[in-house]
C-alpha cells in the first residue's frame, strides 16, 4: 500500500479548522488535526508546499519512520506550525493502520488501561453568582471536574469568560484589545473559590486557568490563597518561557500546577517534569506532534508521577479529540482531559463516534479513530480570517496572555 494524495482542507463551521486526509492506493483514508489557532494557513502552507509532496508514494505503516522523516530529518524543526504539520501526519497514518488492522486505535496502543476518560467542563460568569449558575448548569449535566473563571470587578472582559454558551475567543480578523489587572484578579478570584466550595462540597473537582499572566511570585500567592480550596490544578500561571519561575512556585505552594498547552516537543517538558515542578502536562495530539509524540511526553511523564492533562479546547477539532481519547484511555498516567463541546456545525462536518455520559468521554470502537471530515459540507464554510486577542495592563502596557 502507499500514499497516493493529501488533501489539505479548511473550512469554517463556526470557527476554522484545518485537517489533513491521506488517501492510500487501496482507498483507505485516513485523517488528521492541522488547525493552530489564529495561525491556520501557516500549517496550511507547510503542510502543502514541504510535507504533501515528500508523502507521496511512501508507505503509510511507517509511521515512526515517516514521524522521524518529518522531525529528524528537517533542519528547521520544532515549533508550533512544524509540529502541528507533523501531528497532522502522524494521526492520519494511526487512523490508517486502526482501519487495517480492523481495530480502534487505543488497542494498538495497548489496550484499554480505564473504562472511560475522565473529562473537565468549563464554567465561567461575570461574577460570583453567574459562575455558581454555571457550576450548577455542569453539574447537573453530568460534570465531575469543572474549569472555573470569573469576570472581575473593574475589569470589562476577561479571557475565557463569556455569556456565549460557544467559547471562543479568536473572533474578529486582526486582534481585539483585552485590558487586565492583574491586582484586581488577585483580590477576586479567591473569593470566586471560596464560594463554589462552599456551594458544592468537597468532591466536586475544581481547577482554573491563570492564562500565564502572573510573575512568578503573584503566582506564588495565587496557589497559596487557593489551598484552601483543593484545587485539581491552577492551569499556566506564568508565561512557561522562564521556566526556573516554578522552582519558585513549588517552594511556596502545594497547589498542583498544570503547563503545557503551547508545548510542541518533548523538550519543552522535559525540565518541569523531571525536576517534579509540574503534576498535568496539557501537551495535545495536535500541538505536539501527534499520536507518537505525545505517547512519548506522557511516557516520560510516567516516570515522575506527572499525569496527563490534554488541552482540549474546541479550537482543536473533533479529529484531534478523537485521537486523544485513544491516547487517553490507554495510557497509565492519565489525569484528565479537558472538553468543550464543539458547535451542531463543527459536529456535522466531522462526524464522529466519541460520546460523554456521567462525565466521562468514550473513543469510538469503530477501526482507527472513528471520525472523518465531510468534505462536501465542509466546503460550504470558506475560511474565515480570525485571530487571538491581545492583552494590555490599564495604562497601555502589552501584557501576556
Ligand atoms: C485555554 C484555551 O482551554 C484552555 O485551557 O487556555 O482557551 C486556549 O487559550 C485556546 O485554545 C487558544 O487557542
Ligand atoms: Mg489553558
Amino acid at each position: 500500500m502507499r500514499i497516493v494524495s493529501a488533501r489539505v482542507i479548511v473550512t469554517c463551521p463556526g470557527r476554522n479548522f484545518v485537517t489533513l486526509k491521506i488517501v492510500t492506493s487501496s482507498g483507505l483514508t485516513g485523517v488528521g488535526d492541522a488547525t493552530l489557532n489564529g495561525r491556520e494557513m501557516a500549517v496550511v502552507a507547510y503542510l502543502r508546499e514541504h510535507v504533501v509532496p515528500a508523502l507521496i508514494g511512501r508507505d503509510p505503516a511507517r509511521i515512526e519512520d515517516t514521524w522521524q522523516f518529518l522531525y529528524r530529518g528537517a533542519y528547521w524543526r520544532r515549533g508550533p506550525v512544524t509540529m502541528t504539520a507533523v501531528a497532522a501526519v502522524d494521526t492520519a497514518l494511526w487512523d490508517i493502520k486502526g482501519k487495517v488492522a480492523g481495530l480502534p486505535v487505543y488497542q494498538l496502543l495497548g489496550g484499554r488501561s480505564r473504562s472511560g476518560v475522565l473529562v473537565y467542563g468549563h464554567a465561567s460568569g461575570p461574577d460570583i453568582a453567574g459562575v455558581l449558575d454555571s457550576v450548577s448548569t455542569l453539574v447537573a449535566s453530568g460534570y465531575q471536574a469543572v474549569r472555573v473563571q470569573s469576570g472581575i470587578p473593574g475589569l470589562s472582559s476577561v479571557y475565557g469568560v463569556s455569556s456565549d454558551p460557544v467559547y471562543e475567543p479568536a473572533s474578529s480578523a486582526l486582534p481585539a484589545t483585552s485590558v487586565w489587572s492583574t491586582t484586581r484578579y488577585l483580590g477576586y478570584i479567591p473569593t470566586v473559590f471560596e464560594a463554589v466550595r462552599a456551594s458544592f462540597g468537597p468532591s466536586l473537582r475544581l481547577l482554573h486557568d491563570a492564562h500565564h499572566r502572573l510573575s512568578p511570585v503573584e503566582a506564588a500567592q495565587l496557589g497559596k490563597a487557593l489551598e484552601a480550596y483543593g484545587l485539581t490544578w491552577l492551569e499556566d500561571p506564568v508565561p512557561a518561557e522562564d521556566q526556573s519561575a516554578y522552582r519558585l512556585l513549588r517552594r511556596h505552594t502545594t497547589t498542583p500546577l498544570a503547563v503545557g498547552e503551547v508545548f510542541n516537543s518533548v523538550w519543552d517538558c522535559l525540565g518541569l517534569i523531571s525536576e517534579h515542578l509540574i503534576d498535568y502536562i496539557r501537551t495535545s495530539v495536535v500541538h505536539a506532534g501527534g499520536i507518537t509524540h505525545l505517547r512519548r511526553i506522557f511516557d516520560l511523564a510516567a516516570l515522575y508521577q506527572v499525569r496527563s492533562g490534554s488541552h482540549g479546547a474546541s479550537d482543536l477539532s473533533p479529529v484531534c479529540m478523537a485521537a486523544a481519547l485513544h491516547v487517553d484511555v490507554a495510557i497509565p498516567n492519565f489525569g484528565l482531559q479537558e472538553y468543550m463541546p464543539h458547535t451542531p456545525e463543527t459536529d456535522a462536518v466531522f462526524p464522529h463516534g466519541y460520546r460523554f455520559a456521567d462525565g466521562y468521554l468514550h473513543p469510538s470502537e469503530e477501526p482507527g479513530l472513528g471520525v472523518d471530515i465531510d468534505e462536501e459540507l465542509a466546503a460550504r464554510y470558506p475560511y474565515r480570517p480570525a485571530a487571538l486577542p491581545v492583552n494590555r495592563l490599564e495604562d497601555g502596557t502589552l501584557h501576556d496572555w
